[in-house]
């Protein structure tokens, strides 16, 4: 079904891409302010260490060294507490006690410990190298399957390294089930440490103007609005008095939804200090101590009838927070924990997860950040399937939720409407030949050749929850007719500004070239909630959708009047509003708008002059968006490597504003799935030193390792008005399950198996030469 407009649901072009792809987009480090000063930090070289002495004496004196601050002189300047967990509504999440700079002791290689503030970025370099700090060793606790036992703790201040642990045990009746179903499957899976790798890494300009009173900070950010608000915690200034700025953002991937550290530490000394101070961060930096994501394991156990029915799962999660936990990433287990059943019937469920701190780089919001229950689900049910003898997707095709049984309550009370996963899952296996891939896969089986198919099917949450679910949208149509939109969102890649103009196009009843996006600068835009959770689709442009419906019903009221009409008889197309049936009558919305601006005396009675209106949309609870994956491999047997040979998607946005758009979200996740699943790993060695400190040795894809992508649409409207839903994230949480479920089924033919994460050549070449049937 589609759900197409004259222009949602039209692939109009990018009207971002011309400055982003000639490159004169406009960036953080694009800016300059007058009396602008550079800002390094020095960094812990230690996971875990007391710190005992400290001299800051030599970088000082180093000649263009304006300042150099250690925790002794900007730790108690902190207003409020910086914990980045603070959302959008002021509520805090389970984290850890953090100050601006390392106080007594250091908990991960690349804690900052001191800020030098320079009139250039290579003096401040090398004024860190003089600081001379002594640090006191301390073991490192680095492996999070077994910190919560560990007595050394990561934080004096707790009493566990357990940063929030919750269950629902197994009832009676799932009891009885484990013990007397004809299968139970025990497995065990782990998701290795990643990085969101946004190609411009962070960076933040701050300026404290006292002569104005005011903060006013550039930065690289997905969420200003909630930026403004932690600045003003951290410094104490109003939050009226403070302004944020994002200007073009060079990817987030959800490290950018929260305000990081060292921005904070920015904003501290820069206010402290008088003078702007500016601080970009080095690539170095982003892999080591911006934010990690993923790094848990997952145990399932799964009891399953004779026919192939699911009869009820044990699901135990452990996370690793890393030391200072950012929000949105720190807790997501409990969504892990409750999303496992995913789009399966699963009546008896019980879970446990625990989320614990180690002395390595904090988990942070990374695409999809509980994408664990999807990797954890989908893999299992390829590893039951192939314990009972069972094609994968006739497992799924057995278990999966169809449309007729919607709405879903999942066992822990959540539920799930307007999706499609059974759709989705049979367009996938048509469009990737399901059956005619596994004739060709025994075939090249026979000619020594390691074929792999793999399927990944998911349900994604965008949550309505609190201040997420509500959305601001301020549009003014200004007296020449064109209309300028201001939202409350932080694109960092997304292509708003063309999603936001095809909107307003299409129900305001103007071209989008006449529609100009305003987003990132709080100084002009309504509070709003930023740009993660995929909430765009399901609650920006639901908001976006409402004002411009309000524009549209005041243009014809005054057209109307103008026109001796009835409103009901008028429309609006394309900047031109016509009476039905007499297409020559007809008044141009910048005529109208004319009037309503210089002419109030020809307006209608009651009719306010100007046409502006600010409308806040607030969203059900959650919305469902669903995709099957798919995906087909080679493995060599002699390298171990693993090449992709087709990847296919069938996903469910809802009815889709921009379909090239979507299609490009979602090969963004998928290449950053595909990422994760074969190549990256931000890996530490056991006394806490990161591995991946460079491109060489933190493997990111590149276009030669994604395959060309096949897309197919099913679009269910969601609840919300318009139907759309998220699509940003999902292409992220898809990919990870369904590539290994490839590489675990081509090494299937021979008995090899494989568990964890990534499945590079070494990896995949040791399950080969274990495997029972190895060639
Ligand atoms: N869209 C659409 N039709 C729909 C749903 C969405 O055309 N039915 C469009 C939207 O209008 C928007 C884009 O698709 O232009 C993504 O919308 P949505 O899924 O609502 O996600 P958000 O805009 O809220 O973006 C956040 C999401 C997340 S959480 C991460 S992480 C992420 C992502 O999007 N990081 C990105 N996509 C990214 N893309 C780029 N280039 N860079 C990142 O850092």
């Amino acid at each position: 079904m589609s759900t197409a407009g004259r222009f949602v649901g039209q692939s109009v072009p990018r009207t971002e891409d011309p400055r982003l792809l000639t490159g004169r987009g406009h960036f953080v480090d694009d800016v300059t302010v007058p009396g602008m000063v550079h800002g390094a930090f020095l960094r812990s070289e230690l996971a875990r260490a007391a710190i005992t002495h400290i001299d800051t004496t030599a970088a000082r004196a180093l000649p263009g060294v304006i300042a150099v601050y250690t925790a002794a002189e900007l730790n108690p300047t902190v207003h409020e507490s910086m914990l980045p967990t603070f959302f959008v509504d002021g509520s805090q999440g389970p984290s850890a006690p953090m100050r601006p700079l390392a106080d007594g002791d250091v908990r991960f290689v690349g804690e900052p410990i001191a800020l030098v503030i320079a009139e250039n970025r290579y003096l401040a370099e090398d004024a860190c190298e003089l600081i001379e700090i002594d640090l006191d060793p301390q073991p490192a606790i680095v492996d999070y399957e077994t910190a919560a036992a560990n007595p050394e703790l990561v934080h004096r201040e707790t009493t566990s390294n357990v940063v929030v642990q919750m269950e629902s045990p197994p009832s009676p009746a799932l009891t009885e089930i484990f013990a007397t179903a004809p299968h139970v499957v025990t497995e065990t899976f782990r998701q290795q440490r990643q990085t969101p790798l946004p190609m411009e890494t962070r960076g933040v300009i701050a300026d404290w103007r006292a002569v104005d009173g005011e903060l006013r900070v550039w930065m690289s950010t997905q969420n200003p609005h909630e930026a403004r608000r932690v600045f003003s915690r951290v410094t104490g200034v109003p939050e009226h008095r403070v302004r944020v700025t994002g200007g073009d953002v060079g990817g987030g991937f959800g490290q950018k939804f929260f305000v990081p550290r060292e921005e904070q530490v920015v904003a501290l000394a820069a206010h402290r200090l008088g003078r702007p101070v500016k601080w970009i961060e080095d690539r170095r930096e982003n892999l080591i101590a911006s934010n990690h994501a993923r790094s848990d394991r997952a145990t399932i156990t799964m009891a399953v009838d004779r026919d192939g029915t699911i009869l009820g799962a044990q699901f135990d999660h452990i996370e690793d927070a890393g030391a200072f936990p950012m929000g949105g990433g720190g807790g997501a287990g409990i969504f892990v924990a409750m999303l496992f059943p995913g789009p399966y019937r699963m009546a008896h469920y019980a879970w446990s997860t625990a989320t614990v701190f180690t002395n390595t780089c904090g988990r942070g919001a990374y695409r999809g950040p509980w994408e664990m229950e999807t990797v954890a689900r989908e893999q299992m049910m390829d590893a039951v399937a192939r314990a009972i003898g069972m094609d994968p997707l006739a497992f799924r095709r057995r278990n999966v939720i169809a449309r007729d049984e919607l709405p879903h309550s999942y066992p822990s009370g959540l539920v799930a409407q307007e999706v499609s996963p059974a759709e989705t899952l049979e367009q996938a296996a048509a469009m990737i030949d399901y059956d005619g891939f596994r004739a060709a896969q025994a075939d090249a089986r026979a000619r020594g050749r390691l074929l792999g198919i793999g399927l990944g099917l998911y349900l994604e949450p965008q949550t309505g929850m609190g201040a997420m679910g509500v959305e601001p949208t301020h549009l003014r149509v200004g007296p020449d007719g064109h209309v300028d939109v201001y939202i409350g969102s932080g694109a960092h890649g997304q292509g708003l500004e063309t999603t936001t103009a095809q909107l307003v196009a299409e129900h305001l009843g103007v071209h989008p070239d006449d529609v100009s996006v305003h987003q990132g600068d709080t100084a002009s835009t309504p509070f709003g909630g930023g740009t993660g959770g995929s909430r765009s689709g399901p609650i920006l442009a639901a908001a976006v959708r409402a004002a411009s419906l309000e524009a549209r019903a005041k243009v014809l009221e005054i057209a109307a009047h103008l026109l001796e009409a009835a409103p009901a008889d008028l429309e609006a197309v394309e900047g031109v509003v016509s009476v039905r049936g007499t297409p020559s009558i007809t008044l141009t919305i910048a005529e109208i708008a004319r009037v309503a601006h210089h002419a109030p005396e020809r307006l209608p009675d009651g009719v306010t002059p100007g046409i502006e209106v600010l409308t806040r949309f607030q969203s059900p609870l959650f919305m469902w968006s669903n995709a099957c994956h798919a995906c087909t491999c080679e493995i060599d047997p002699h390298t171990g490597i693993v090449t992709l040979t087709r990847y296919v998607v069938s996903e469910d946005c809802g009815a889709m504003i921009n379909p090239m758009i979507v299609e490009g979200q979602v090969a963004g996740g998928v290449a950053q799935g595909i990422g994760g699943a074969l190549y990256e790993d931000a890996i530490y060695d056991t006394d806490g030193n990161p591995l991946a400190t460079t491109f060489l040795d933190y493997l990111a894809p590149t276009a030669a390792e994604i395959p060309d992508i096949e897309y197919g649409h099913i679009e269910t409207p969601s609840l919300t008005p318009g139907g759309h839903k998220g699509v940003g994230e999902g292409g992220a949480i898809g990919a990870p399950p369904t590539v290994f479920n490839a590489v675990a089924d081509a090494l299937a033919q021979i008995g090899g198996v494989v568990h964890d994460h990534p499945l590079h050549p070494s990896r995949v070449l040791a399950a080969i030469h274990a495997a029972p049937d190895a060639p």
